[in-house]
């Protein structure tokens, strides 16, 4: 793969004459408008029930520029795996050029190997492209709001990149002791930890953490999306704080929506820097009720068959993100492509440029919030994310 250098293009005459002119109008632009586009490595981590779903999220989140980081959990079928990739290279030629595959591992749901295997990926992106600013954790159910161009000229906005502040939806703060006490109080055990790729659950051993009383770090309750920056990913992967961190967190429950943030909310490197929301939208909640374990499929119709449901609610969003897609190619999907990201070939430009105002909107209250601040304020529909009692599988008991 080579990254083709750009070289400065040599100055007409008259443009050299109005060069001063030009830097002074550059200098009267607001900073936002300014800032070169930055680079994204997005990681695409796809499980069996999302595989249909890939090739039209790569494709839409698709640009020259960036990286492409692709992983199929092991336990998809191996002839399956193959015949994905093979479709997926099909997609397009120049997927070769900054799309890699990881090589594949058991990520098992609600256990710290969803967490190793994000670091996999992140490894990999740091080895395989010099320069991205930003890696931006997907799975096969998420879909662009905003267009990926957008998307990189919107991180390099305010002082997000040039602070090198990374984005973490954070819980409201009342919900961080029961979500500690649900997820961190007692051991359980990711026993793909075993090395045996038959073994993918969570298992509760119904014994205390002898260190949860103890703790001197805070406990950070927050999603599993995040926005990181680069600089936050050598950190996560180089650093003993963080190493050791990963060790605290080996043997508790969803340890993927807690690690990244604790490590951020209690380094001093970072709590000064964080953005309090990662921009993704999620439909817990719907007519007052919350969905429980998992969030709402955004592509539900009503009844009568031509309402999607969730529809407003994403127009709302301001984030660059939705969740979770169920259907292939959707109605859903191509009025999103049309009348939101505006990627579609005939978009509409009022709706576009709305929702984009929208997200800038949202971006200007977030910018300054306090560190482990509840975000979702900001952001139209966002509703907040309540810790779920745990029941994971129970096997091997001691009483
Ligand atoms: C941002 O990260 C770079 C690379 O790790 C580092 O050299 C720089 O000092 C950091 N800047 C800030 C403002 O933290
Ligand atoms: C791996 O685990 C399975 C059960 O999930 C077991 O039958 C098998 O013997 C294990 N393999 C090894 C090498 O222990
Ligand atoms: C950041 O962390 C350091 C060390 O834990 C702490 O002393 C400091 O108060 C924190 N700063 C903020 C602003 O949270
Ligand atoms: C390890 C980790 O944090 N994975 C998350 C990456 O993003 C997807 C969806 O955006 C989540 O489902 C994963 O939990
Ligand atoms: C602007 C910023 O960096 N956001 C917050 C992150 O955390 C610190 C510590 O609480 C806050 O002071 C910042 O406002």
């Amino acid at each position: 793969m080579s990254w083709p250098a750009r070289a400065p293009l040599p100055l007409a005459p008259p443009v050299r004459l109005l060069l001063p002119l030009l830097l002074l109008l550059l200098l009267l632009l607001p900073a936002q408008a300014r800032a070169a586009p930055v680079s994204i490595a997005y990681f695409l981590q796809i499980s069996e029930p999302t595989l249909a779903l890939l090739p039209r999220l790569l494709r839409s989140v698709y640009h020259d520029d960036n990286l492409y980081v692709v992983h199929f959990d092991k336990k998809i079928p191996l002839w399956q795996r193959r015949h994905a990739e093979t479709i997926l290279f099909k997609g397009s030629p120049r997927y070769k050029h900054n799309v890699r595959l990881l090589p594949s591992e058991v990520v098992t749901y609600r256990g710290i190997s969803m967490v190793l295997n994000l670091l996999s990926a992140m490894h990999l992106a740091l080895d395989a492209h010099p320069d991205w600013t930003y890696f931006i954790n997907l799975s096969g159910s998420d879909y662009p709001l905003v267009s990926v161009h957008n998307q990189m000229s919107l991180l390099a906005s305010r002082d997000f990149s040039a602070r090198n502040r990374s984005f973490f939806s954070f819980a409201e703060p009342d919900w961080w002791k029961d979500s500690k006490r649900f997820r961190y109080d007692r051991l359980y055990t990711d026993t793909s930890l075993s090395f045996n790729d038959s073994e993918s659950a969570v298992v509760d051993s119904y014994s205390d953490q002898p260190i949860s009383d103890v703790a001197a770090f805070t406990f950070a309750a927050a999603e599993a999306w995040m926005i990181l920056h680069r600089d936050f990913a050598s950190f996560v992967l180089g650093d003993s704080y963080a190493r050791r961190m990963l060790l605290a967190f080996a043997y508790s429950l969803e340890p993927e929506e807690h690690f990244f943030a604790t490590v951020a909310y209690n380094h001093p490197r970072f709590n000064t820097s964080n953005v309090s929301h990662s921009l993704r939208h999620v439909a817990w909640m719907h007519h007052g009720v919350h969905s429980g374990q998992h969030p709402y499929y955004i592509d539900q119709q009503e009844p009568d068959g031509k309402t999607w449901t969730f529809r407003e609610e994403i127009e709302n969003s301001a984030c660059f993100f939705t969740r979770k897609v169920r259907v292939q190619d959707s109605g859903l999907l191509t009025y999103i492509d049309t009348h939101v990201n505006g990627i579609s070939d005939n978009p509409n430009s009022i709706t576009v440029n709305a929702y984009l105002a929208k997200v800038n909107k949202a971006l200007d209250c977030v910018v300054d919030m306090p560190n482990g601040a509840y975000g979702g304020n900001c952001f139209g529909s966002e509703k907040p994310l309540k810790p779920s009692p745990s029941k994971p599988k129970s096997k091997n008991v001691k009483s």
